[in-house]
């Protein structure tokens, strides 16, 4: 037993003041037709829970935790038992790794392999036993120096070849532990500056590399749903997969959507200047919604900092897209959280996901409110009434042309706007929540 002191988390109520409770999060509770579990298929991110040491810039590592070893596999396996005992007491199905976050990398790539091959045998017993799965898996090919001037769109074809070989053994990991989607962040794909950057040949490998990624899969009879994650800036300054519509048009471009699908964050939305409902309607009315990774960012620093979520207003408004969407189909909620520095006990970890699924929990509480009130689905008819009838329908069906709405447009009279109404409109909001 790791976390020792804890015992299976539950839902007490609204009115508990156990802080190892869940107060909303109800799994089995029916919401719009749908078990709240289902609704919220959450998963943990091991890098953030497993490995992260709380260091920053200007301190050392200071979480304090109970799962190291004599050596560093002996480390890795011990975290892998406190991540299912983490994953069991919180009751959470799913769970997200990098390929460095489960195994050390030893001296060199076969030795890396082979510690994968060890580590992935512990896990799939783990997950047999408690029938936790995996939502997605990824290759780290940003954090060891030979990534210095990224992977798939390094100028060094050496490192493009080292990432292929770490992206085919996450695919042959994710038959293995049947992975539901299989996620490629784009670390270090991007640059610095255009004097000595080829945009357009980075930007062609990254497209060829996502192919051959795409090819293995499909020979190993093994293809789960490819998930792109867009992210603006950090740890380049110009981020090749900027945002939902920048990375949708690469997919376009290169005719890739089949295959892919979008990994949304609620901290990159808002480091690309967007909110994180933006991105994920992007996402939906193009079809692309996967999967989120649930977090949220400081308006006061502009950095992507990871914070667990716990801003009911603006969690409703992404529930509320996704819902609109018809949900997350294979995706899920992933918290690619991290507990603030000065959270360091191993009781933080569980603090911070009962936290983070509360929070989830209220904002799909309050989407069933103002799913069933209608009021905003009533404004949008309003809005757009014009569009019902008339040269608006015409317009809407394409049964029209740029000549017959000159003749039209030259018998109006003067054109007369409603308000919106926003600050009413925006208010209303805060009936709703939970
Ligand atoms: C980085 C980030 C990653 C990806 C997986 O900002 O979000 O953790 O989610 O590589
Ligand atoms: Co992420």
């Amino acid at each position: 037993m790791y976390f020792d002191k804890i015992d299976k988390v539950k839902f007490e109520g609204v009115d508990s003041t156990n802080p190892y409770a869940y107060r909303y999060y109800d799994k089995e509770k029916l919401v719009l037709g749908k078990r709240m579990g289902d609704h919220l298929p959450f998963a943990i991110a091991y890098w953030h829970t497993m490995t992260n040491g709380g260091d920053d810039p200007f301190g050392d590592s200071v979480n304090k935790r109970n799962w190291y070893g004599d050596n560093e596999l002996d480390t890795a396996k011990k975290r892998v038992d406190a991540f299912f005992e983490l994953l069991v007491k919180l009751d959470v199905e799913y769970f997200c790794f990098h390929d460095v976050d489960i195994a050390p990398q030893g001296n060199n790539l076969q030795e890396f392999m082979s510690n994968l091959d060890v580590m992935t045998d512990i896990i799939k017993e783990k997950m047999d036993e408690t029938g936790i799965k995996l939502l997605w898996n990824t290759a780290n090919v940003f954090t060891h120096p030979r990534f210095v001037n990224g992977a798939a769109t390094s100028p060094n074809a050496d490192v493009y070849a080292y990432s292929a070989a770490q992206v085919k053994k996450g695919l042959d990991i994710s038959k293995k532990l049947n992975g539901k989607n299989y996620v490629f962040w784009g670390g270090r794909e991007g640059y610095e500056t255009l004097l000595n950057t080829d945009m357009d040949l980075e930007e062609k490998n990254l497209a060829s590399f996502y192919k051959m990624a795409i090819d293995y899969a499909k020979s190993i009879d093994h293809l789960p749903q490819f998930l792109l994650e867009p992210k603006p800036k950090e740890p380049t300054k110009h981020q090749y997969d900027f945002d939902a519509a920048t990375t949708l048009s690469f997919l376009q471009k290169y005719d890739l959507m089949e295959y892919f699908k979008l990994n949304l964050e609620a901290n990159h939305a808002t480091l690309a200047g967007h909110t994180f409902e933006h991105e994920i309607r992007v996402a939906a009315i193009n079809n692309s919604l996967g999967s989120i990774d649930a977090n949220q960012g400081d308006l006061l620093l502009g950095w992507d900092v990871d914070e667990f979520p716990t801003n009911v207003a603006d969690t409703t408004l992404a529930v509320y897209e996704i819902i609109r969407a018809g949900g997350l189909g294979v995706g899920g909620i992933n918290f690619d959280a991290k507990v603030r520095r000065s959270s360091f006990e191993m009781e933080d970890l569980v603090l911070a996901h009962i936290a983070g699924m509360d929070t989830y929990a209220r904002a799909l509480l309050s989407v069933e409110k103002i799913i069933e009130d209608k009021f905003f689905e009533k404004i949008l008819e309003k809005r757009y009434h014009s569009y019902n009838n008339g040269i608006g329908k015409k317009i809407i069906d394409g049964e029209t042309n740029i000549l017959e709405l000159y003749e039209y447009a030259l018998e109006l009279n003067e054109i007369e706007n409603d308000s919106s109404h926003i600050e009413y409109v925006k208010s209303k909001l805060n009936d709703y929540l939970v």
